[in-house]
């Protein structure tokens, strides 16, 4: 990126005259956003993050924003240290939560969260416990957000009957002349159709109640206070938007409770580690302390296999449109993710009695569970 640009982004907010501008980097290792960090001279906050929103995939920036606006300011409004608990949007010179530069890119400015480390994968299974607690934590503090304040950033996030929908088309158009070839994955999720339409059955009748939900919950989305191993705050929250708690639940466990990685091509080393879907059941129900309804706990198991499925026919998806979403490395690097996906799933499938146990099991000693 042309640092001018940078620069010139930089200072149409609040504090960051170009004169007071003494670097910008590159910064983490987010997929989605281009993010920087942003280091001035002088005045209250040295260090700041600045990102460059994608436009590509979140076509409305603006409300986007006010989303995140509405939702850090009611954290904070809870918080014992607001400017680290939350995200803080910094203002543009004339009060905007971003600004829209000549070329139509949309940038925005967040307070860096210092003192705080990032973490990128589960080496320890404390992290991850600790990951648990603060998405669960999350859930707690917005269990009275009114959800549908929200909008949908990306319409049918997880809307799995919708993402079915995009398969079959996918599969019936053949962009890119690989359906014959991977018939056996195209069955696997056909005959698993029904079962993938539970979680919006659910939505719909009100079993499940509409929560605000972050839709990325990966490790790499909390600061961690390096001290006390514990999360410090929850960020990436351009996916939050209405959802079903399971779901959050759900692909925490799809992503980290693999005994493998997502893209490992030996299907033989995939699998649902048991001990850490424990310790995030226990972290989860710890951090949401009372706000889950005996439903949304009862159907916790359903949303990992869920979220595992859609993933996998996510991937699958496209593989058959010839790659056009997520990036790849590899010729049939989302077909690998997709077999991955599925053979997680079918482990769950094997495992369903035992998560079920471990649930049952968590929420039962709810308050005698103690890591910390
Ligand atoms: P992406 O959507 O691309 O994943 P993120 O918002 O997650 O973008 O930001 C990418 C990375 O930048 C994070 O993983 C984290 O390391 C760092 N980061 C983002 N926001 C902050 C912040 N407010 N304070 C400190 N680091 C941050
Ligand atoms: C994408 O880019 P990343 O890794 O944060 C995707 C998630 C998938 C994930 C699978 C906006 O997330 O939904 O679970 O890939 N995010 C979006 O690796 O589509
Ligand atoms: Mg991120």
């Amino acid at each position: 990126m042309d640092r001018q640009k940078l620069i010139r982004a930089a200072a149409a907010f609040e504090g960051c005259d170009k004169d007071n501008i003494l670097s910008v980097t590159r910064h983490g290792h987010g997929h989605i956003n281009d993010t920087y960090l942003l280091q001035l001279r002088s005045g209250r906050f040295n260090r700041l993050i600045l990102q460059r929103i994608n436009t590509d995939i979140f076509t409305d920036p603006i409300g986007l924003m006010d989303n995140i606006l509405k939702v850090t300011e009611h954290i904070r409004a809870t918080a014992i240290d607001p400017l680290r608990e939350t995200l803080t949007v910094i203002r543009t010179r004339d009060g905007r939560p971003c600004y829209r530069d000549e070329d139509g890119s949309y940038w925005r400015i967040y307070l860096y969260i210092e003192n705080a480390v990032c973490l990128e994968k589960v080496d320890n299974p404390r992290d991850f416990y600790e990951s648990a607690v603060s998405f669960g934590h999350f859930q707690r503090q917005l269990s009275d957000f009114p959800a549908d304040s929200l909008i949908e950033t990306i319409p049918d996030f997880h809307n799995t009957v919708k993402r079915y929908l995009d398969f079959e088309k996918a599969v019936s158009m053949d962009i890119a002349g690989r359906a014959a070839s991977a018939m056996q994955e195209i069955a696997f999720v056909r005959n698993r159709r029904e079962m993938m339409s539970r979680g919006e059955l659910l939505r719909k009748n009100g079993e499940l109640p509409l929560r605000v939900t972050h839709n990325d919950t990966k490790l790499n989305n909390i600061m961690m206070d390096p001290e006390t191993g514990r999360g410090i705050c929850i960020i990436d929250l351009d996916t939050v938007m209405p959802g079903l708690s399971i779901y959050d639940f759900g692909d925490s466990i799809r992503f980290g409770a693999n005994t493998a990685d997502e893209d490992e091509m030996d299907l033989s080393k995939v699998g649902l580690d048991l001990e850490l879907y424990r310790l995030y059941v226990q972290g989860f129900i710890k951090g949401a302390e009372d706000s889950l309804t005996r439903a949304e706990i009862d159907n916790l198991s359903y949303g990992a296999w869920n979220m595992t499925m859609e993933c996998g026919m996510r991937f699958l998806t496209d593989h058959l449109n010839g790659d056009v979403y997520f990036k790849t490395a590899r010729a049939g690097h989302n077909l690998c993710r997709a077999r991955n996906q599925f053979k997680l799933a079918m482990d769950m499938e094997d495992k369903r009695d035992e998560m079920k146990m471990i649930v049952d099991d968590c929420n039962n000693k709810r308050g005698l569970v103690c890591l910390n």
